[in-house]
């Protein structure tokens, strides 16, 4: 039976995979850990602990108590904060990822790990994106994110863990709300669609990002955990991606559930640099050969299926 535990559970991907892997695996197999104390959707359903996935020994403890075999390690600083306040994306991406992969080490754990196409920089050929180019980011996000991916296939080479990951695009959902990124908009343009009949969007209308669906998302977490070992070439971390979006686009697709739909224009120089500095289109075969990765949304579908959840909420 496997023993499960996520670290920053609260946020986007955390709040869609702790039901999903409770539902898989059985509900007390799965920890649900984060900095901040959770609601009762995550606390009743199952086991949880606040935890600051920074702290070594209180990681340790905690993967030892409840015997976890995997950890989904999401605790992170996304991009747009990380620009806010770099140290602290350094301190909180590096120390927690470090820390989870000495106590994967010691307790013999899985790790699973997102990294992001904020890993990609001005300098990576921008569409497609191979799944091995050049990588020097802009960004201390996209810093940490490539020192993640080298420490963690360190770990895997160096000391036998069983690290994976994969470069997840700007991931769109309802439920709990992004957590300070460039894709946010993504998001945020659904609920002001349906709340205002109007966005004010950060980007400009042309800039185009990978972009996935959430449950794509969790397919593709719970799809490379899965993967036959034997066939993996690559670990740390693959490209996937689902759909390419740009604002204007989105705010067409969106005119057609909501008519009069506006979208205007507010540009925020520090995210639309990070923007124009990222892929517009990455590559994902070796995803696809590898592990047999293939998104069931597109644009038109994820659209569809997002205004039916945010208006019957
Ligand atoms: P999020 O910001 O929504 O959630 C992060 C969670 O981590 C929050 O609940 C927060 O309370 C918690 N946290 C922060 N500091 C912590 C600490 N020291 N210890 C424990 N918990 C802490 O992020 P997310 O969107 O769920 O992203 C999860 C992971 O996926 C991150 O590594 C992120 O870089 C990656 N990712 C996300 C996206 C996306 O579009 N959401 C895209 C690419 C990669
Ligand atoms: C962000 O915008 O920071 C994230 C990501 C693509 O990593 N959504």
């Amino acid at each position: 039976m496997k023993r499960i535990l996520v670290t920053g559970a609260g946020g986007q991907i955390g709040s869609w995979l702790v039901p999903r892997l409770r539902d898989e695996y059985g509900a007390s197999s799965v920890m649900a850990t984060d900095i901040r104390l959770l609601g009762p959707e995550v606390t009743d359903a199952g086991p949880f602990q606040v935890l600051d996935a920074t702290d070594p020994k209180a990681v340790g403890q905690a993967v030892m108590r409840h015997r976890a075999d995997t950890v989904y390690h999401l605790a992170a600083i996304l991009s747009a904060i990380g620009e806010k306040d770099p140290r602290l994306a350094w301190h909180v991406n590096m120390m927690s990822l470090e820390a989870v992969l000495e106590v994967a080490r010691e307790q013999r754990c899985a790790v699973f790990t997102p990294s992001s196409i904020g890993v990609f920089g001005p300098d990576s050929p921008k569409d497609p994106t191979p799944q091995d180019t050049i990588m020097r980011p802009a960004t201390m996000y996209g810093i940490t994110k490539v020192a993640g991916e080298l420490l963690c296939d360190y770990y895997h080479t160096r000391f036998g863990v069983d690290t994976r990951g994969v470069r997840f695009p700007g991931l769109i959902s309802y439920g709990a709300p992004p957590g300070g990124g460039t894709t946010d908009w993504a998001v945020e343009i659904f609920h002001a669609a349906v709340e205002h009949g109007r966005y004010t969007c950060f980007l400009s209308p042309e800039s185009q990002l990978d972009m996935m669906y959430m449950p794509d998302a969790v397919d593709a977490l719970l799809g490379v955990m899965e993967a036959d070992p034997a066939r993996l070439v690559h670990r740390n971390a693959f490209n996937v991606t689902a759909m390419q979006l740009a604002p204007r686009k989105l705010a067409a697709a969106i005119q057609e559930h909501v008519p009069g739909f506006e979208i205007e224009y507010d540009i925020d120089p520090v995210r639309q640099a990070i923007a124009d500095s990222w892929p517009d289109r990455i590559d994902d075969s070796a995803a696809r050969a590898e592990w047999g990765w293939c998104p069931r949304y597109d644009d038109a579908a994820m659209t569809a299926d997002m205004f039916e959840h945010i208006q019957t909420r």
